[in-house]
Formats: C-alpha cells, structure tokens, sequence
C-alpha cells in the first residue's frame, strides 16, 4: 500500500490491521458442520435448486438465537434416506458453540424440504416451526423442554402464519402446487391454496379451500406469496404467484374480530425493529409475535405486528422488546388501529 493511500484511509478512520486488507465492514467465518444436501443429478430437477431454508430463533428462550436448517433429500425417492439429509437444529450455547440438537429436538424431518417459518401459534410463548416441504410440509409445536412434537401435515409450498379471522389464534395461509417440471403420473402439478383454520386452545385444524373462496381462481404451481393489509380494514390479505399463471391477490373478507396492529419504528435497534417481540395482553389471554418481513417462499411482506383480539376491544398490555434490549409497556391500548411505536432511548 502506498503512504498516500494508507493516509487516505487513516483520514477516514480505516485502520489497517497488520496482514489484514482495511475494510470498515468485516466478517469472521465460523464453521458450522451443516451441509445442505440437495440430491442434485446430472438430470436438473428443479427442486434440488430450491432447498435450503434457514431459521434464526431462539427455540429455548435462554435468550441466545439459534439456528434451524432445512436439508434436501434423495431426488428420486424425496426421502430423507440418509442421515445427511436431516434437517438440523443448532443450540447457541454462548462463546460462539452451537450444538446439534436435532435428535433430542426431533427435528430431523423425513420429506425434502424448503422453506421455514416462525410463530408462536398456539400463544404458550415458546416459538413453534412451520417446515415447508415438496411433498408434505410440517407443523412442530415446540412443547418449551428442548423437544418439538409434529401437530400437522399438508401438502404446500409457501407458508405465512397469520390470525386472517382476528380471533387471537395465528392460521396457515400455504400456497401449493408441485415443484415436477415433468409431473409423475398420479402426482397432482396444479393446486388451489388452502386456509388452516387454527383452533385454538383445543380442538383440530381446519383445511379450508372451497370454504374460503381459494377455488375463485383455477389451480396452479403456486410459488410466491406475501402479506399485508391492503386495504387497511385490519384483516390481512394476501398476494400469491403461480407459475405461467396470472398472479392472485385474495382479499380477506373474513368475519372478524378486533384487532390491533402495532408498527414498529427503531432507534436505537434497526429502523424496521426487525426481530422486535410484542406480547399482547387482552381479557382473555395473552399473545406473542415478533416483526419480520421474510414470510413465505422467495418473498417479502409488509409489517406491522398484526395481533387479531377476538371478543376484546383493548389491550391492557402491549410489550415491545426490541433487539437492543430496551422493553417498553403501553397500557390500556385501544383496538382497531394501527399503533405506531417508537424505541426509546
Ligand atoms: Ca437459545
Ligand atoms: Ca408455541
Ligand atoms: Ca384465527
Ligand atoms: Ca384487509
């Protein structure tokens, strides 16, 4: 490096270090013994271009964030046949150790899968896990003592878990359609996407198709899919795309309950408060969900932290912790509204 050049850098404050090229943004790489094993063969299939997913959560709640990868499989079978293949989940135990957890988490899954998503559906605080596959996707409740039970099986390709009825329990909104680009035969390649209905404390999921007006437009592969209340009644809707098919924006029209949407703005935590939790305390119970605009496959929603109330039409309690640590409470919060936040200082 010339002098005029190391002067210029130490005019703008880049102090190289010895041997290492002056950079102001910089990463160290950290091994982590997963490899995403997609069962790619010389025959392009066009789901071995498409596994790998990734989840950052902290399953545990030791306030330490930890990592959940979905894994491929053998392409002629879509059968995790191999070890190699399991999804894997990784406990963050501080000082940059992770451990595999997944045997004990029974997380290693069977299918080749995709996508992941994050919600805490059943509202017990502990984030559960939606693992989209090719051929089946995966709903694990995460039971709080290090393992996950799975609670359902539905064929789909995106997910977003939202409360579409404002009742106070998350649904799975799923896009479907199959990833063969030459159709096995008996294999259906043109799907409606479905609705599940969660419901709640007890009782089973409810697919919901033809009910929820999904057959309005013809089957199709569908891909695409992202999130927000486009018309600002405070139900969510949805826009989906499907391959070689006209796009789809389905408006909710659901009979609903109150609701409340919080929209976050971070000062001293990024601008968007992205991986901000909110718990929502109403009369009847309490809720968690946390902001993010990654949901669904290959897209982007738009976000507020949408919370359905049900029969109530106030929050006592709203709780923001923000990825700073600051916790900020507001009280006695008015329903029906989009509530604008900011971090304080
Ligand atoms: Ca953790
Ligand atoms: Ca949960
Ligand atoms: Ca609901
Ligand atoms: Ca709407």
């Amino acid at each position: 490096m010339g002098v005029t050049a190391l002067a210029l850098l130490l005019c703008a404050g880049v102090v190289p270090m010895a041997g290492v090229p002056a950079s102001p943004i910089r990463f160290e790489l950290k091994p982590i013994p997963f490899r995403l094993e997609h069962g790619e063969v010389a025959a392009r299939h066009v789901p071995a271009t498409m596994a790998g997913g990734v989840a950052v959560f902290d399953y545990n709640k030791d306030g330490r964030p930890d990592i959940f990868f979905t894994n491929g499989a053998d392409l002629a079978t879509l059968t995790k046949d191999s070890p190699k293949y399991r999804n894997r989940l990784f406990r963050n135990e501080g000082h940059g150790v992770f451990t595999d957890v997944t045997e004990q988490a029974g997380l290693a899954g069977s299918g080749f899968d995709n996508g992941v998503a994050v919600a805490d559906y059943d509202n017990d605080g502990y984030p559960d896990l939606f693992v989209a596959g090719v051929h089946h996707n995966t709903l694990y409740h995460n039971n709080g003592d290090g393992t996950f039970t799975d609670v359902t099986a539905k064929a789909g390709f995106g997910v977003g878990l939202y409360d579409f009825d404002n009742d106070g329990w998350k649904d799975l909104f799923v896009t479907r359609g199959d990833v063969l680009s030459r159709p096995v035969p008996g294999t259906v390649t043109n799907q409606h996407n479905t609705v599940l209905r969660n419901p709640g404390a007890v009782g089973k999921w409810e697919a919901l198709t033809t009910e929820a007006g999904l057959d309005a437009s013809p089957p199709a592969r569908h891909r695409g899919l992202a999130f927000g209340d486009l018309d600002g009644d405070g139900r969510v809707d949805v826009v989906a795309t499907a391959l070689a098919s006209p796009a789809e924006i389905w408006m909710n029209r659901s009979p609903s309950g109150h609701w409340l949407d919080i929209a976050l703005e971070g000062a001293k935590s990024n601008r968007d408060g992205i991986g901000a939790r909110v718990k929502v305390t109403t009369k009847t119970g309490t809720q968690y969900n946390h902001m993010t605009t990654s949901v669904g496959y290959a897209s982007s929603s738009y976000g507020s932290v949408h919370f359905g109330l049900g029969a109530d039409d106030r929050a006592e309690s709203v709780e923001i912790r923000w990825p700073s640590g600051i916790v900020q409470v507001l009280k006695d919060v008015r329903g029906d509204r989009v509530v604008k936040v900011k971090e304080s200082r």
